[in-house]
């Protein structure tokens, strides 16, 4: 039995009986996870958001994992369809605070149909979708963010396909927030997740993220250490990027920065007016 001294400040957010969790050493979803709880635990101090009404869903993946740890309402559905079942809990129960948590597979590769249209509807939800650019819980195949000329498991020559730009896809439907964070820069994910927590509408924070195991061993880095300085050197913060500085590559890097900040009406709020 653990003091009450000796608690991680997080403890409350966590189901502490499941740990430890399945992510590898140098994995950066833990580090989203723990940037986006601090936030959460920000704004439940502050009361301005109920920590008995969040709820956090996700999909299939390592990242999708992140719905076993946490202690509050969450659920673990199936692969690419998080923000399908994240829209049915918002509209069954308005007052919740829905989350959705996810690789850039099963956000933006199984599940990029329902990110167009959630976006398109600006659906009340905080969607997070973890860019560690391989589909790695499988092992590193080839994902629709991987960058240009990069070898994974099913792109032994080298990816000959150009990364999607989620950033991009979001923005050009209608959603309120769209920023890029990095598991490098912990303090962005916090601050944006605090910003976009209490906001109506589709609100998308795309976050940069370590996968040592089966994307960065397998182009070369030995340790996680040196993915991270590399990711980091990778990252270039910038305040208000336009759209068409969100492109990226493994050469030049990414942008990090809030790309879209509107308070348009969530779908919520336009449906009530519909329904008179
Ligand atoms: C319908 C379906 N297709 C394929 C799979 C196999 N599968 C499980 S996890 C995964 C990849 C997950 O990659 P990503 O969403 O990027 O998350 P990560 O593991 O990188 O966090 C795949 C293809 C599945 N579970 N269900």
């Amino acid at each position: 039995m653990m003091g009450n001294k000796l608690r991680h400040p997080l403890s409350k957010y966590l189901l502490e009986d499941r740990l430890p969790h399945s992510w590898c050493p140098g994995c950066g979803i833990g580090i989203a996870l723990g940037s986006i709880l601090r936030a959460i635990d920000k704004k439940v101090k502050e009361g301005a958001i109920d920590y008995n009404k969040l709820v956090l869903v996700t999909g299939i993946g390592c990242s999708a994992r992140a719905a076993f740890y946490v202690r509050f309402d969450s659920a673990h559905t199936i692969h690419g369809r998080a923000i399908p079942f994240a829209s049915g809990v918002k509209l069954a129960n308005p007052s919740l605070t829905v989350l959705v948590f996810g690789g850039d597979g099963d956000i933006a590769g199984i599940g990029g149909n329902h990110l167009i249209h959630a976006a398109r509807r600006n659906m009340d939800l905080l969607v997070f979708m973890i860019t560690n650019f391989v589909y790695a819980m499988t092992g590193g195949q080839v994902a629709p963010t991987t960058p240009t000329g990069l070898y994974t498991t099913t792109t032994p020559k080298g990816n000959p396909e150009r990364p999607l730009n989620a950033i991009k896809l979001v923005a050009s439907q209608n959603p309120n927030y769209v920023a890029r964070a990095s598991a490098t820069h912990p303090a962005l994910i916090e601050q944006y997740t605090y910003k976009a927590l209490n906001m109506e509408g589709f609100r998308f924070i795309e976050i940069i993220s370590m996968c040592p195991e089966v994307f960065g061993r397998h182009i070369g880095f030995n340790d996680p250490v040196t993915l991270y300085k590399t990711l980091k050197s990778k990252s270039i913060v910038k305040d208000k990027p336009s759209l068409d500085e969100s492109d990226y590559d493994w050469n030049h890097g990414w942008i990090l920065g809030e790309y879209v900040l509107r308070r348009n009406p969530g779908y919520l709020t336009t449906l009530r007016r519909y329904e008179g």
